[in-house]
């Protein structure tokens, strides 16, 4: 009843939105005409913004198919409501963001009714072309150039700027701003940390040496046209040593050099769903994580609905096999992290459950409900008195966080169930973070359709499990801005959370006593834009979370 209340007030924009359009009046037509510029535009405008939840083909995933065929009953006006306003499942509110304009919006909407244009494939001379080595390995420094901690700098991603910023955990000081993709979307740390790779929503990958006085961006490449995921070879023997990216489009995982990126193995992903189903062009690579039981990845294949183990041990070796082991598991999977060091805990957020593999036996460990569409971002770990370790999820559609029990051997009463299901005020959850060293996990609003809940932040205690104190970060809304992300430095005595706000304005990073819930630091500065992840390279390289 009470989410009922809340997803009505949230909606109530759109809902007048939609009679300001004349929805009544909206009538199924013929596919409206447009411009060649227009629909170039809003092809670019639609890959940048929509294709990440909608697919590149419109066939959806985290949203709706956004076929024409489906779409005319509803007509031009809706579409242009939604877009302006926003729902509260996640779709983002582009107009009220100040985003899109009205024009903007109105062009989206004619091309959201003609047919969708064929995304190109790539081929490995055309990654090739992109591939560029700044400095070479053997260029490199053999040890730090600067005395600062660089274990515990924080890379911040500056998303619409393209660039990240690297932090120093202990002053707080900016060391080195670098350029990387469009709308950089995540860091990860390769094994020994001193590597920083990133991803863009262009799918340009990015090394960042930390080592370098001061650190900067040692290689690139860009394998595909859209991406989201990065990570790096972890196991013993191999550290470092190579790196995958996960596309979005084309359907693709592409294996890299971990010291130069230079490109090696291109695996598609387009398949048969869960193996048997029906055919899926667009099959994307969403969550990537290196086991740490073999010398593979684990790659998460959305629209398959698999997750394949694939073996780098034998890369070095000419013609040797590449092994992928094809696990079937369910639609939609999206992002997941560590429970424990065994388990990697996916969710298939569209099905609203959170997948369970054991990374040692390469299967399907269970499955648990979680609440309406979870995102774990990584989730978080901690040992609760009474149930032992356990893992939690936040859910971007209802307001409630997820805990489950995460310790089949120690304790098989409580594992793979909800053990706890918090009530949080707001929807709109991405994230969730914590630290052995807090007694807290923290937790943001930030797709929440309200301005105060999107700029507020919830404490919950790992002991009683409960949100015992939520706030309003202050001075979010001034700067139009989104509280986003949470991260610990290394020895979790403090946290990080972003201030997304427009490029055209400033905004700030708070930093958090990770006991008291003081704000003791507020990193602030012309360069501070878009902030949206950070990532400490001790926690990012370790799977602290
Ligand atoms: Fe993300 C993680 C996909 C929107 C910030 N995001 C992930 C992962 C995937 C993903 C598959 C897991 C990567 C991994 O672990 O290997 N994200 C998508 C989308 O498809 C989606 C919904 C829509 C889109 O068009 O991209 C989307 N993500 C967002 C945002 O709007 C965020 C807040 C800001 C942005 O970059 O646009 C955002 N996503 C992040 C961050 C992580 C992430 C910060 C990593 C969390 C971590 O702690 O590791």
């Amino acid at each position: 009843m009470q989410i009922r209340r809340m997803l009505f007030r949230t909606w109530l924009p759109t809902l007048a939105l939609l009679a300001l359009f004349g929805v009544a009046q909206a009538q199924p037509n013929a596919a409206p005409e447009m411009t060649p510029i227009e629909f170039a535009e809003a092809t670019q405008v639609y890959f940048d913004r929509c294709a990440g939840c909608h697919g590149a083909l419109r066939g959806g995933a985290t949203g709706p198919d956004l076929f024409p065929a489906r779409l005319a009953e509803k007509g031009t006006p809706y579409l242009q409501a939604i877009m302006f306003g926003g729902l509260p499942g996640g779709m983002p509110g582009w107009g009220a963001q100040g985003v899109m304009s009205m024009e903007e919006i109105e062009v989206m909407a004619r091309f959201l009714l003609n047919e969708p244009p064929a995304p190109a494939q790539i081929s490995l001379d055309q990654i090739l072309d992109t591939w560029v080595v700044h400095v070479a390995p053997e260029d490199r420094p053999s040890e730090p150039q600067h005395d600062l901690d660089w274990e515990d700098f924080f890379g911040v991603i500056l998303r619409d700027m393209g660039q990240v910023a690297i932090v120093d955990g202990a002053s707080k000081g900016l060391v080195s701003l670098v350029d990387t993709g469009y709308a950089i979307h995540i860091l990860r740390s390769s094994a020994t940390g001193r590597y920083f790779t990133s991803i863009g929503r262009d799918g340009k990958a990015s090394l960042i040496d930390l080592w370098m006085n001061p650190p900067q961006v040692v290689a690139e490449v860009k394998p595909c046209y859209d991406a989201r995921s990065i990570e790096s070879s972890k196991f013993t023997g191999f550290e470092d040593q190579y790196a995958i990216v996960g596309c979005y489009w084309p359907a693709l995982a592409v294996v890299l050099d971990g010291h130069t990126l230079e490109p090696l193995k291109m695996i598609g992903t387009a398949g048969y769903e869960r193996g048997a189903g029906a055919y899926v062009e667009e099959a994307r690579v969403a969550a990537i994580v290196a086991s740490h039981f073999h010398p593979e990845w684990i790659v998460n294949v959305k629209e398959a609905g698999q997750t394949w183990f694939v073996d780098y041990s034998r890369l070095s070796e000419p013609g040797q096999p590449l092994p992928v082991t094809m696990v079937d598991t369910d639609l939609y999977l999206h992002d997941g992290g560590w429970a424990g060091h065994r388990y990697f805990v996916v969710a298939a957020n569209q099905l609203h459950k959170l997948i369970v593999i054991d990374a040692l036996e390469r299967t399907v460990a269970a499955e648990v409900e979680a609440g309406t569409i979870p995102h774990p971002g990584r989730g978080a770990n901690w040992v609760h008195p009474e149930f032992g370790p356990v893992w939690a999820t936040g859910n971007l559609g209802s307001m409630e966080m997820t805990v489950i029990g995460a310790d089949p051997e120690g304790h098989p009463e409580h594992a793979w169930e909800a053990v706890a299901r918090i009530d949080v005020p707001y929807t709109g959850n991405l994230f969730l973070k914590t630290h052995p060293a807090s007694p807290w996990v923290i937790y943001d609003f930030v797709m929440s359709p309200s301005p105060v809940g999107a700029a507020s932040l919830c404490a919950v205690d790992k002991v009683t499990l409960t949100a015992e104190t939520c706030w309003e970060v202050p001075g979010a809304t001034d700067v139009h801005a989104r509280m986003v992300h949470i991260e610990f430095n290394r020895d979790g005595s403090e946290f990080w959370v972003s201030a997304w706000g427009r490029m055209d304005t400033p905004s700030f990073i708070v930093v958090y006593d990770a006991v008291t819930l003081e704000e003791v630091n507020r990193i602030e500065g012309d360069w501070v834009r878009t902030p949206t992840g950070k990532f400490n390279a001790y926690n990012t390289a370790h799977d602290v979370y």
